[in-house]
């Protein structure tokens, strides 16, 4: 299984909870491995599985939780 790293850059995040919030998001989507939010400069990085998750379908689901994606 190939898998790739993604970098988003999320603005909106201002505490400890925010990041929390967007680190659970995208842990809950099938199909990613491994994720990694930092606070301070707006980033995560995160580890998917290409084949069943779509950088797309990341966005989105930072953007329900109440965050936007540049
Ligand atoms: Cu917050």
């Amino acid at each position: 299984m190939a898998k790739q790293e993604i970098q988003l850059r999320i603005s909106g995040m201002s505490c400890a909870h925010c990041k929390a919030a967007v680190e659970k998001a995208l842990q809950g989507l099938p199909g990613v491995a491994r994720t990694e939010v930092f606070l301070e400069e707006g980033r995560a990085v995160v580890e998917i599985d290409p084949a069943q998750v779509k950088v797309e379908d990341l966005k989105q689901k930072v953007e329900e939780a109440g965050y936007t994606v540049a």
